[in-house]
């Protein structure tokens, strides 16, 4: 019998996942190696074994359940993340690792065995919130940092990711990446308004943006807000606003996919009467064009080296993620189309603004994306939400071009 997906499953455990680390406005709040990670992490590995998969943990703290095929050989492999941003949604990489879940289940409902082995995981902190680079897990995974890079990233209280996955238990015996797929495809909601604009039920992804992400400190002199003349300040906090200021009207002038976005900021001693000495924040800018993402680093460096020498402050730069815009393979995306369209969905081809663990994958293997519509393009916000149908339709997507991918012919 043909595998059926069972909607009230997969809706039922987006509710359960989403009840951990749940926070007021219907979001989940499950920032990465933090407890609630760990308790996330230890509920979708208990359903991985539910459906008799085989799970590994590797040493970044990746988890993959692998379900054998007829023959050994490389795994098709899906997946995503379950690690949140502070202000999460419910859909956000959980839906891509549940919707891989559901998939064997209903293979495993229908009898079926593939051909080859297919393998669900999810990566560590793909976010990038607590601990940066983003799409940390599959960066090791890809060979794109070693793991003693990794383990060294701090948060903002000084504690290490090395230390975290020890402490939640995910600090795993296998080495990154020794399971190498033949495919990866990744389902996830656009987190965008285009889909939901357009009224398109299937997002073909093509490539993702170019990111760019730079921390700042700047170090100035605090003083009274109320005797020091404006001549003889040396204002921090001046610095790191004029940028914010400064990066928006960048990206407006530059126009088609450039944006840019100042998401931390922080004053010291961030008194209502003191200027302050010391400002740390954040930019991130993205382009799906490499060259004009280059430009417009180049355009914020130079502001800030300006009023760096006009203020009299000091600036320093640390980057903390840098990666070029992906392309992902396009037999794979045309595959990807191929089913959604045979399915009766309507369908645009479309580059990722976020970034995404499919984007290292890639490196490793022909790679693709499944876009289902966010409403109102809203996430990365405790209403991101997208509708049933619609995540049922990219899960059929996602199944059936699976279901393809594990009895292609062709050497294993
Ligand atoms: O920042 C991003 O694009 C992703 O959510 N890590
Ligand atoms: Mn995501
Ligand atoms: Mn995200």
């Amino acid at each position: 019998m043909p595998p059926r997906l069972s909607p009230s499953h997969l809706l039922g455990n987006l509710e359960t996942l989403a009840a951990i680390g749940a926070i007021e406005g219907g979001g989940c709040a499950r920032l990465a190696l933090t407890d609630e990670d760990k308790v996330g992490r230890d509920l979708v590995v208990g359903w991985m074994k539910e459906l008799g998969l085989s799970v590994t943990v590797d040493a970044i703290g990746n988890v993959i359940g692998l379900r054998a095929g007829r023959e050994t050989g490389a795994p098709i492999m899906t997946g995503s993340h379950i690690d949140t941003v502070r202000t999460g949604g419910r859909y956000d990489g959980n839906y891509g690792v549940l919707a891989g879940l559901e998939v064997v289940r209903a293979l495993n409902e229908a009898g079926i065995v593939t051909r080859r082995p297919i393998a669900v995981a999810f990566f560590t902190n793909e976010e990038g919130a607590r601990f940066q680079p983003d799409m940390m897990g599959s960066l090791v995974y890809a060979g794109g940092i070693g793991l003693n890079e990794a383990y060294a990233a701090t948060d903002k209280d000084g504690v290490a990711v090395g230390d975290e996955l020890r402490r939640i238990g995910y600090l795993g015996p296998v080495t990154p990446g020794a399971l190498k797929p033949r495919a990866f495809v990744e389902l996830h909601i656009e987190q965008g308004p285009i889909l939901d604009e357009e009224k398109v039920q299937i997002g073909v992804v093509e490539s993702v943006q170019g990111i760019s992400w730079t921390e700042y400190t700047v170090t100035g002199v605090s003083n009274h807000a109320g005797t020091t003349p404006m001549r003889l300040r040396r204002d921090a906090g001046y610095l790191a606003s004029s940028v914010n200021l400064f990066a928006r009207k960048l990206a407006w002038d530059m126009g088609g996919d450039q944006v840019a976005t100042v998401g931390e900021m922080a004053f010291r001693p961030n008194l209502i009467n003191v200027v302050p000495h010391r400002a740390v924040f954040t930019v991130d800018l993205r382009n799906t064009d490499d060259a004009q993402l280059k430009a417009a680093e180049v355009e914020v460096a130079a502001h800030i080296a300006e009023v760096a020498t006009s203020e009299k402050v000091e600036v320093e730069a640390k980057v903390l993620a840098r990666f070029e815009p992906v392309i992902f393979d396009s037999g794979l995306v045309g595959r990807v189309e191929h089913h959604a369209k045979a399915l009766g969905r309507s369908t645009r081809r479309m580059p990722s603004g976020a970034g995404h663990d499919a984007q290292m994958m890639q490196r490793l293997c022909p790679t693709a994306m499944i876009f289902v519509p966010s409403v109102a393009g809203l996430s990365h916000n405790v209403k991101e939400h997208t509708e049933a149908a619609d995540l049922i339709a990219g899960a059929e997507v996602l199944l059936n071009l699976m279901l393809e991918l594990a009895e292609a012919r062709g050497p294993r």
